[in-house]
């Protein structure tokens, strides 16, 4: 695993601590957050954990590195993969600490490369949904001891989906990976690459995505609404704002490691063009800013209660009743409900029944070629020993002969 710290607290514009534009009301810094809050979340160290998913080279990790303001870099490749998944899409886990003020988040990146990489991409989702399973898994189990201490919780607070930016509408692996990531963790579907597309393209991309989101029911974050509140009210300002982020989905989004001079003397983080600058943290040009508000600034908290209360819950609920929430088993697209169902579903172990099977059939016949070997000797063996008995016998009867003549010549 990756141990580093952001650059947050050197840099002039830190992440967490960027000013947001004038359109957008200033959202509560995460050390800002009202005490009560703040407390149970340093409590429990101020851990979010985040994974990022999509098709290689949709820039996921570019992503991550310009969320971070760093090139977060591995120090050992080997101990990042999350071995009981190694075989179909690797698990990277990238571990950054934002700090701001005396608050402190730890943020871990789960990085799936290799997801949907492979010719038959039936059940390409499967590997992302077991980790979130399995964190689930071995939360309840460490919860289950006398001793209810946790000590290892990599419960995912956020999936970011990364689209490919065709223009056309989502693929059916989107539609089925998303449908599987919503029921079990927040999802944030996300339009990779947004420089691709021109704004009009961008425009009607979105709304067709949204389209197929709401048909297929899709359940994606957003921002909680609640009404009854007072105009010019805090609450009313927070409200405006999450209505312009709900607007704003599935957020468009350019990544970049390098900055440039914006012609204004200001160094920007930008893609760079013949025809000019992309500003990644530019409204007019893409939704960064917005969603990196979301993740890390006003929606955190939401983000990790509603994985403690919502997901979380109906994870254990599953699991200990053995059936669905809803009494209805047969909804694929829902966690697993029993152990046994996930044994015989779960392709990791219909490989290793798969493996031992052919290690029987093998030592089996190992053993019937090593008793015919044995046979076959035993009879070559006999052979020898019949042939020798025959000469024995017949130097025998030959000195019985010679016997026989000296006895008569004696006579
Ligand atoms: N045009 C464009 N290219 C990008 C963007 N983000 C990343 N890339 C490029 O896409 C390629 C793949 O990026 P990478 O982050 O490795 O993708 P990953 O496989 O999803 O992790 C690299 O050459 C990046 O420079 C973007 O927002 N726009
Ligand atoms: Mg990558």
């Amino acid at each position: 695993m990756v141990e580093l710290k952001s650059r947050t607290k050197k840099t002039a514009t830190p992440p967490v601590a960027a000013p947001e534009p004038p359109t957008v009301p200033p959202p509560v810094g995460i050390a800002n957050l009202p005490n009560q809050r703040y407390k149970i979340v340093s409590e429990q160290g101020g851990y979010f954990t985040m994974m990022v998913a999509g098709e290689s080279g949709l820039g996921k990790t570019t992503f991550v590195n310009t969320l971070f303001q760093t090139t977060l870099k591995h120090a050992d490749p080997q101990r990042n993969r999350f071995s009981p998944l190694k075989k179909t899409v690797d698990v990277d886990i990238i571990r950054a600490e934002l700090e701001e003020k005396n608050f402190t988040l730890r943020v871990n990146v789960i990085d799936t490369p290799g997801f949907g990489d492979n010719v038959n991409n039936n059940k390409a989702w499967q590997p992302l949904v077991d980790f979130i399973d399995d964190q689930h898994d071995s939360y309840m189990r460490q919860e289950q001891q006398p001793y209810r201490k946790v000590k290892f919780d990599l419960r995912v607070h956020a999936v970011l989906y990364f689209i490919k930016p065709t223009g056309h509408g989502l693929k059916p692996i989107d539609i089925e990976t998303m449908k599987r990531l919503s029921t079990r963790a927040n999802l944030i579907p996300i339009i990779a690459k947004a420089d691709t597309l021109t704004a009009p393209e961008l425009k009607t991309f979105k709304s067709r995505i949204r389209q197929v989101i709401e048909a297929q029911e899709i359940r994606i974050f957003t921002p909680p609404l609640t009404n009854d509140i007072k105009e010019d009210s805090t609450e009313a300002v927070a409200m405006e704002h999450a209505r312009q982020l709900i607007e704003s989905m599935p957020f468009a989004i350019i990544g970049s490691e390098n900055t440039y001079d914006n012609g204004q003397g200001t160094n920007v983080v930008a893609r760079k063009y013949p025809w000019g600058l992309v500003e990644v943290e530019n409204d007019a040009h893409c939704d960064f800013r917005k969603l990196r508000g979301l993740l890390l600034r006003t929606y955190l908290l939401d983000l990790i209660t509603n994985t403690e209360q919502l997901h979380y819950e109906t994870y254990r609920k599953l699991r200990l009743e053995g059936g669905s929430a809803t009494g209805d088993n047969d909804d694929p697209s829902l966690p697993v409900k029993a152990p046994a169902r996930k044994l015989s579903h779960n392709p990791k172990y219909k490989e290793e029944e798969n493996a031992l099977k052919k290690y029987f059939t093998d030592q089996v016949k190992a053993e019937e070629q090593r008793f015919r070997q044995w046979e076959q000797n035993i009879v070559n063996e006999r052979t020898r020993l019949n042939g020798d008995l025959e000469e024995i016998q017949s130097k025998v009867k030959k000195l019985e002969e010679q016997v026989r003549t000296l006895q008569l010549k004696k006579r």
